[in-house]
């Protein structure tokens, strides 16, 4: 038992070894109506993540694609590769507005 243990842990320092650059994320909370941060600007390959805290159900619709309802601490999760902006809302509560920029 004790022998597994060890290469476990050997596994597992060598993985954090080989892993020199780590992914970036990024969670983006909605609280009170809101994206926080509302706009966010960060480098290609950042992996964003919605996390719901509000009591409401919200989802996050950007051209081309959408979260799906996100209830009371559901959360979203998308890489972006390509530079842009992008913008997004909620459509149960259109006024609820955020934008993530690529570099
Ligand atoms: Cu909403």
């Amino acid at each position: 038992m004790k022998g597994i243990l060890v290469i476990l842990l050997l596994l597992v320092a060598g993985c954090s070894e080989v892993q020199e650059a780590p992914e970036e994320k990024v969670v983006i909370a909605i609280t009170d109506f809101g994206f926080s941060p509302s706009q966010l600007n960060v480098p290609s390959g950042t992996e964003v993540i919605w996390v719901n805290r509000d009591v409401l159900a919200h989802n996050l619709v950007f051209e081309g694609f959408e979260s799906g309802e996100l209830l009371t601490d559901g959360y979203f999760s998308k890489t972006f590769e390509e530079p842009g902006s992008y913008d997004y809302y909620c459509s149960y509560h259109p006024e609820l507005r955020g934008k993530i920029i690529i570099k």
